[in-house]
């Protein structure tokens, strides 16, 4: 596997669109994006996974032309250094996964584990099949102790359900552990770590229309969502109103039955969390989430799972690749960036570790969803 590296998005300016050096851009004749957005956060935050977008677009040239750009590119094993230096990525193995999933989900010496209904097929791994009542997960045996990594998720949701008669969605996750079925799109209540969820249900939209009650325009999230939570282990996923009291940010993201791939990049750089997606066709990543302060531990465990209720969906993974981000830090930044133990959000009052009988949410501030609530945890 190579393990090019190098790139970035235009991410830190809120543009659309993806960065490439100038090499890449003449090479695929792409105008790479000016000034700021190749300044600070490209060579900070740096690294994502344009070679993954770029080899895919490279599909569709000669085997001759891709030789000759690699060759050009000095491209081969081995890491590749991005920006002005200080970032460099590096595929982990042992944390990814693609085709062919030899031996995955089988044997003890598979770095994957499956649980319940997912399948191993040969063009992709179908956590749940477009049947009722289904759920399933993969899991990832190997704790990561990286410090900032990057988790690119190769996905397709499909199925026969019409629009608002599909689910449930699938998550991905990074926690504490692994392989404990339950109700949060086939994993356990009460996580304690990072959630990311392609929810494709609007469940709190549907039971306000059944009991004829309305939305306020500005408050309504439009379905497929993505949405992420970080838990201590103290909060539920509200199931009933698709995370909204726990949600720390989120993005409408039309994932269902596309005939192009469809693509989520979770990124953890220097305790910034940034959620991005690519699900237009375009091969470029476009901003969904993006929280400061986010502390996570290390030694956490990558899994993804789903769930199927009255409704369905096929839901599978192709492949999930993690990169570690080499990331230069201050020495002040050394300093405020030590392990943690318990995850947390900056500004947002998760209890403290001490007390087992954390409640959930009860403070909560006007902020977001055009005045909707948002979550503010307290002891
Ligand atoms: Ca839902």
């Amino acid at each position: 596997m190579l393990t090019c590296g190098g790139g970035g998005s235009t991410r830190a300016n809120g543009r659309r669109g993806r960065w490439f050096p100038g090499l890449m851009a003449w090479a695929t004749g792409r105008a790479f994006n000016e000034g700021t957005a190749v300044g600070k956060m490209a060579a900070t935050l740096g690294s994502s996974g344009w070679w993954q977008r770029w080899r895919r677009r490279l599909s569709a040239w000669n085997g001759s032309r891709m030789l000759l750009l690699l060759l050009l590119l000095g491209c081969g094993q081995g890491p590749r250094q991005v920006g002005a230096g200080q970032t460099f990525e590096y595929l982990k193995r042992e944390h990814s996964l693609s085709k062919p999933y030899q031996g995955v989900g089988t044997g003890s010496s598979s770095l994957w584990n499956l649980m319940g209904n997912a399948m191993v097929m040969t063009q992709y791994i179908r956590l749940t099949p477009d049947m009722q009542s289904k759920q399933g997960a993969l899991w990832n045996r190997v704790p990561c102790f990286l410090r900032d990594w990057e988790l690119q998720v190769h996905f397709k949701i499909h199925g026969q359900g019409k629009k608002n008669l599909h689910g449930d969605g699938l998550a991905i996750w990074y926690t504490k552990d692994r392989m404990q079925p339950g109700p949060v799109f086939g994993n356990m209540d009460k996580f304690v770590g990072l959630g990311v969820f392609v929810d494709t249900y609007p469940n709190e939209e549907k039971q306000q229309e059944a009991q004829k009650r309305r939305y306020s325009p500005g408050v309504q999230r439009v379905f497929p969502y993505i949405s992420a939570m970080v838990n201590n282990g103290s909060l539920s996923y509200d199931h009933e109103r698709d995370g909204r009291p726990t949600e720390l940010g989120g993005c409408t993201a039309i994932v269902r039955n596309l005939h192009y791939d469809t693509f989520l990049v979770i990124r953890y750089v220097k305790r910034h969390l940034t959620i991005m997606m690519d699900i237009d066709g375009k091969h470029e990543w476009r901003d969904c989430i993006e929280v400061p302060g986010v502390r996570l531990p290390r030694g956490y465990y990558f899994g993804t799972s789903s769930i199927t209720g009255d409704l369905s969906d096929n839901h599978d993974v192709i492949s999930l690749k993690l990169f570690e981000l080499t990331v230069e830090r201050t020495p002040e930044e050394e300093k405020l960036h030590r392990d943690v133990f318990l995850p947390s959000v900056d500004n947002m009052k998760l209890p403290e570790a001490k007390s087992p009988s954390w409640s959930t949410l009860i403070q909560r501030s006007p902020r977001a969803h055009g005045g909707e609530e948002s979550p503010r945890y307290v002891a």
